[in-house]
């Protein structure tokens, strides 16, 4: 799987078909689970998505020499909270979407009960699998504690929230209508999405720059569930902490350059090729990366991310290639 001339056509190909038909086996839910729930998870779960964060999972294990099998539950543990949050965040109450994958979303083509339970119900599925399946035990209880710390308050919930409120509930942060660009005001700083270390209070140094503010959102809600991904996969292969620290700092790299190119995305591109909606962000007059930088300056900023991401896993050498190929991706998709 780790070779330097491996595309990303290749990754897809090999661990794609692996990947879904795994999700697919941990979904044929049997007694108890309502029929029309198991159908809204499984619409969700298995719409045709990139699977991005459960390759990075299997990525991150070959990088650390090890084998797909034992990562394959944490890369389905990864692809179900990725798809409830999806489901979540299209939901009339968050981003209020009716296009998700190409395809209608989960409250759309359901209804909103169904939605919000298939969510609630695909999150603790992923800590089950994870607890089940991950051996040993300790490594399992291990991966349930980042995987937990990841996607609550501290990060992906709490990356969400402040996303939500425009920036940190600040209501003097709203930009210009007419371009979506935003004023050059601080914000106090929340700097506890910077460790995997218990959501401790932080004392805030007392000014940060829109920019930082808007990367601590994004190191949040979108960063922190692809680091973890990577740290899973490492974690059941038994990676050592230098490994460990090297895929964090590649995770919390291309983290932050995949929301960077999500934007621009929003910006550059069509319905029909991001099988969801674009342009909200600017409707919205929401704290974007194109907002701040330009369209310029945020392409250099995603593509400089790259570069130090692919830097961070040299040591790794050939093993690593997978993963510096879907930096690459990261970096050049077109949805
Ligand atoms: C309700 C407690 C509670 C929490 C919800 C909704 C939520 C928390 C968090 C939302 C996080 C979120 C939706 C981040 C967006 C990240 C993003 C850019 C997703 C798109 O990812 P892709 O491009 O999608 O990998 P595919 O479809 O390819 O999988």
């Amino acid at each position: 799987m780790q070779n330097a001339t491996l595309s990303i056509a290749d990754i897809a190909q090999s661990l794609g078909p692996q990947i879904d038909a795994a999700l697919d086996a941990r979904t044929q839910l049997g007694d108890g689970c309502p029929t029309r729930l198991r159908e809204a998870m499984r619409y969700s779960l298995l719409s045709p998505g990139k699977r991005i964060r459960p390759m990075l999972v299997l990525l991150a294990a070959g990088a650390c020499g090890g084998e797909i099998e034992p990562a394959m539950p944490a890369a389905c543990a990864v692809e179900m909270i990725h798809a409830y949050s999806l489901i979540h965040d299209d939901l009339p109450a968050m981003d209020d979407d009716d296009l998700r994958r190409g395809r209608a979303t989960c409250h759309k083509a359901f209804d909103e009960a169904t939605a919000i339970l298939a969510g609630d119900a695909l999150l603790p599925l992923a800590f089950e699998i994870l607890a089940r399946q991950i051996e040993p035990p300790a490594t399992a209880v291990a991966c349930c504690a980042a995987l937990a710390h990841a996607v609550g308050a501290c990060n992906m919930a709490g990356g969400q929230a402040d996303d939500m409120e425009g920036g940190s509930g600040r209501g003097d942060i709203k930009g210009d209508k007419e371009t979506g660009r935003q004023g050059d005001k601080e914000f106090a700083e929340d700097t506890s999405f910077l460790s995997l270390s218990p959501c401790l209070p932080v004392s805030p140094s007392p000014h940060i720059s829109a920019l930082r503010l808007l990367e601590s959102i994004h190191h949040r809600k979108t960063g922190a569930l692809i680091r973890v991904s990577l740290r899973l996969g490492a974690m059941v292969v038994g990676a050592n902490a230098e490994q460990l620290a090297a895929l964090d700092d590649y995770g919390r790299r291309l983290g932050l350059a995949f929301q960077i190119t999500d934007d621009l995305l929003d910006v550059r591109s069509t319905e029909v090729e991001m099988g969801k909606r674009v342009g909200k962000d600017a409707r919205r007059m929401k704290l974007t990366f194109p907002a701040i930088l330009g369209l310029d300056q945020s392409t250099q900023h995603a593509r400089q991310l790259v570069s130090e991401a692919c830097r961070a896993v040299a040591g790794f050498g050939p093993q690593a290639d997978g993963l510096r190929t879907l930096a690459q991706y990261v970096l050049e998709r077109s949805l």
